[in-house]
């Protein structure tokens, strides 16, 4: 573990100096009704589990410094019970020095045409976008990543994750923070 850490940290250094403020965008996309609208609670009762556990696993990265002293940014936006400020977060994005990643996460099978219209605005910004969830990860391990789906994602450049990320965050995040990430 201290060896890979340690490789993160010689891989991205150069790139990290060159950052002042990492942004990381986790957003847990809502649904459609079916007349096509978007459901949207006054409150939210019920926190989403994987908002808060990406956010721990996120903060955790920030403890233990894995990036060094690069300031990290985690902000949370729950679209069952706020307003996604897309427009806010795309002028986030083109502020100097500042290197933004947008996460849809928990994405189960009723969120994912939402979250693919969602993530379709932020590519449209030139924005990384990541997506990950029950339905990513159900269709790629029961059937395969050859999904039309999946492979329309693949098209629109919105990386996509299988899986649990739980001792990967940090390779993912450092992937992105050195280069393009992989489609997978
Ligand atoms: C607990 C739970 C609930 C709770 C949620 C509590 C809460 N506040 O979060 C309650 C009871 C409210 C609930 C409700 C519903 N649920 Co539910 N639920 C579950 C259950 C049992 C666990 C989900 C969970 O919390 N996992 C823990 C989190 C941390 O894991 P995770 O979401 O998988 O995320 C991990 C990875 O996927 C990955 N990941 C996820 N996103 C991202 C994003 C990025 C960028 C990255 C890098 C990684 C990543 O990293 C995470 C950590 O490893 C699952 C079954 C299961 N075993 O997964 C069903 C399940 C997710 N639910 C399901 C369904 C259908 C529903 C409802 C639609 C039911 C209904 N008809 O109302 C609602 C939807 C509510 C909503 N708005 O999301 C289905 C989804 C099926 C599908 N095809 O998508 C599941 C799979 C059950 C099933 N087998 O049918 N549910």
């Amino acid at each position: 573990m201290l060896h890979a850490l340690t490789s993160i940290r010689e891989a991205t250094s150069p790139m990290l100096q060159q950052i002042d403020k990492f942004q990381i965008v986790l957003i847990k996309p809502s649904k459609y009704d079916d007349d096509g609208y978007l459901i949207r609670f006054w409150k939210g009762v019920l926190p989403s589990n994987t908002l808060n556990v990406l956010h721990g696993l996120t903060e955790d990265i920030i403890d233990r410094r894995v990036f060094g002293k690069l300031n990290i940014e985690i902000t949370t936006f729950d679209e069952t019970a706020e307003k996604v400020p897309v427009d806010k977060i795309i002028r986030w994005s083109k502020q100097p020095g500042s290197k933004l990643l947008v996460c849809m996460v928990g994405v189960q099978t009723n969120q994912f045409p939402r979250a693919v219209d969602m993530s379709r605005q932020f590519r449209a910004a030139g924005i990384t976008v990541i997506m990950g969830g029950f339905h990513t990860s159900g269709t790629i391990n029961m059937l395969s990543d050859q999904e039309p789906e999946i492979q329309a994602l693949y098209r629109e450049g919105i990386c996509v994750v299988s899986g649990e990320v739980e001792g990967r965050w940090e390779i993912i995040l450092a992937d992105f923070l050195h280069g393009p990430l992989k489609p997978l």
